[in-house]
């Protein structure tokens, strides 16, 4: 949230990730602000790059065989081409890892193929240990065969971030939209929202949900979306370094 200060600066709210990684650059006696003007001072004389101290964030991508979770990765984070990646996936038989360099954030995914979910173990993995984001991808067609194993894994994941006191954003996304007429797709996703929304209810994570497919004519809503979600990993440049560089 901005505002104005009785200098009649401008202020800003930092994200509490953000803020941690300001705090590990403070030097003694240095406020949060001398630290910011520090750095964007080195990135102005050369002596420092914003590589070496872009905020990092991990991103665990569930849900689902053949829900579409390989798919919405190599679109968003790969630019592959949505057609191309329509036309096949192959199904993924083990945990994978992925790093990538998007806007001034480092996102580590780490996809679990739907094939080997076992939700019960979720409060002990490792898989949510520093998790910033978890992306849970369902196919909005299916959503009446699938509720049952949906809620299951929901509450095992409101569970396993409750165990780690987690703030985790959890980020449901209806996928494959274009399978199911606009109306049926407004009822099913105010359905799955009354389904889901209570497990969360209490704890302390933001659940998102939105309705996205990879398909041509909805592609640009789903990478938008996405971008929003992820965005706030980058609130460091876009908030706050900005505006002081510019000064
Ligand atoms: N109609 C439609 N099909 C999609 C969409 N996104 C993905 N698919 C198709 O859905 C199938 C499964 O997609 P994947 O991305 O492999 O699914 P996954 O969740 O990674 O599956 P696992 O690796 O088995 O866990 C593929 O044939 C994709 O082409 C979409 O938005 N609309
Ligand atoms: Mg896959």
């Amino acid at each position: 949230m901005a505002g104005n200060d009785t200098n009649g600066m401008e202020t800003i709210e930092i994200p509490k990730e953000v803020l941690a990684k300001l705090e590990s650059f403070q030097q003694k006696g240095e406020s949060i602000s001398q630290v910011i003007e520090r750095l964007v001072e080195q990135v102005q004389d050369g002596k420092s790059s914003i590589i070496h101290w872009r905020p990092e964030c991990k991103l665990l991508l569930l849900g689902p065989t053949m829900a579409g979770k390989t798919s919405i990765r190599k679109v968003f984070f790969e630019n592959g081409d949505p057609q191309d990646v329509l036309d096949g996936q192959p199904t993924q038989h083990s945990t994978e890892r992925f790093v990538y360099d998007w806007l001034d954030v480092m996102i580590e995914v780490v996809e679990v193929p739907g094939h080997e979910i076992d939700p019960s173990t979720f409060p002990e993995s490792e898989l949510f240990a520093k998790v910033d984001d978890i992306v849970y991808v369902l196919d909005i067609s299916s959503w009446e065969q699938d509720k049952g194993a949906v809620a299951k894994d929901m509450t095992e994941i409101a569970a396993a971030l409750e165990s780690l006191q987690s703030s985790a954003c959890v980020t449901l996304l209806l996928h494959k939209r274009d399978l199911i007429d606009e109306k049926d797709r407004r009822a099913t996703a105010n359905a799955i929202r009354q389904h889901v929304q209570p497990i969360f209810q209490g704890g302390s994570s933001l659940l998102e949900i939105g309705a996205t497919s990879i398909h041509p004519e909805h592609v640009l809503d789903t990478l938008r979306f996405l971008r929003r979600i992820l965005g706030r990993h980058s609130v460091f440049l876009r908030k706050a370094l900005i505006p002081l560089a510019q000064k």
